[in-house]
């Protein structure tokens, strides 16, 4: 028995909500280190009032690491420091640093602990972004998109531009989940 037009939009309309949906409530990075080595992966995950963000990462320097949302979604130039991911994401202009009475920007993130075998796994939250701009949070899924950049040392959460982050050693475009 054919479908008439209606019901086949109908059923149509049943199967294509709930994947826009998903698309905007998680999203995955595949980080990179220079010349594209595979780091592993960071997943965000949209909550009420911000963003659950997991890395799961190897290979790595030990130590102390800043982690940013930088504004621009490319990983392209990983043979030149990721400089094409541009400065944070920082739509309100605000100073940089989470201790920043004039801050933060809306890329700021806590530091990352790598251990001596070179990786880390960590899960924290930040309630300065959003996947897409709910609350009126800073929009990382945004027509540039966005990328999750590992530096060489710790941000000291008040240096201006990047907490004294120093060089760019990892960089994960950020894409909604499918
Ligand atoms: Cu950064």
């Amino acid at each position: 028995m054919m479908l008439r037009p209606k019901s086949l939009a109908a059923a149509m309309a049943l199967i294509l909500a709930p994947l826009a949906a998903s698309a905007a409530e998680k999203a995955s990075a595949d980080i990179v280190g220079a010349g594209g080595k595979p780091l592993g992966t960071a997943t965000l995950v949209e909550a009420p009032t911000g963003v659950l963000v997991r890395v799961d990462l190897r290979g790595l320097p030990p130590g102390d690491k800043a982690i940013h949302i930088h504004a621009v979604g490319t990983c392209a130039d990983h043979d030149h420091g990721f400089v094409a991911s541009k400065s944070h994401l920082n739509p309100q202009g605000r100073k940089h640093g989470l201790k920043n009475p004039d801050g933060p920007d809306a890329g700021d993130l806590p530091n990352l602990r790598v251990h001596s075998d070179g990786t880390v796994l960590a899960e924290f939250f930040t309630t300065l972004a959003s996947l897409t701009g709910k609350g009126g949070r800073a929009a990382v899924l945004d027509g540039d998109g966005a990328a999750l950049v590992i530096h060489a040392n710790p941000d000291d959460h008040m240096t201006q531009p990047i907490g004294g982050a120093g060089p760019r050693i990892g960089c994960g475009v950020v894409k909604a989940a499918q």
